[in-house]
């Protein structure tokens, strides 16, 4: 989970926030992002309603083209041209959009979870994230770990299955969390 305390030392004049709001007939609410300078992680706070129980994938997409709906914001973001992969394996590729690959809706339908993460930034550098998208997909992200028929996939979008919610990545008002 990482310092959450730093952003006390944040200059809200210079830090900046980025949201993506999630609306659809499945899932809805949002996901937030907030960085102290370029130099610092981005804060990732995932604030969601969806199916209870059901654990499904999300990413960053690569872009913010919503004239086909999700089908348009294109594959996972991908500056570092390599494979998908995941933050709980440190040690193999990953894709920037990545995130924490799923999300798992409790009993009641929620899922609020903060991490930081050290790939994205909401600077102007080529792992900026502003004007991308986030999708949340049918199925559950396998992490790149998929084998024989499976592997291709997975080290591509890790068997994520058809896209069921998405938003827009874009500034917001400064906000602390
Ligand atoms: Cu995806
Ligand atoms: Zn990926």
């Amino acid at each position: 989970m990482g310092n959450t305390g730093s952003n006390n030392n944040c200059n809200r004049n210079t830090s900046k926030n980025a949201i993506a709001t999630i609306v659809s007939d499945t899932v809805n609410g949002y996901v937030l992002f907030h960085q102290c300078d370029s130099t610092k992680p981005v804060s990732v706070l995932f604030n969601l309603n969806g199916p209870k129980n059901e654990t499904h994938a999300i990413h960053i997409h690569q872009y913010g083209d919503l004239r086909k709906g999700c089908e348009s914001l294109g594959p996972h973001f991908n500056p570092t041209n390599t494979t998908h992969g995941s933050i709980y394996y440190h040690n193999m590729p990953r894709h920037a959009g990545d995130l924490i690959n799923n999300i798992d809706f409790n009993n009641n339908g929620l899922f609020k979870f903060m991490y930081e993460d050290y790939t994205i930034s909401l600077y102007n550098y080529s792992k900026c994230i502003l004007g991308r998208s986030i999708v949340i997909h049918k199925g559950i992200d396998d992490l790149g770990l998929g084998q024989g028929a499976k592997k291709e996939e997975s080290l591509k979008t890790g068997n994520a299955g058809g896209r069921i919610a998405c938003g827009v990545i874009g500034l917001c008002e400064w906000e602390h969390f």
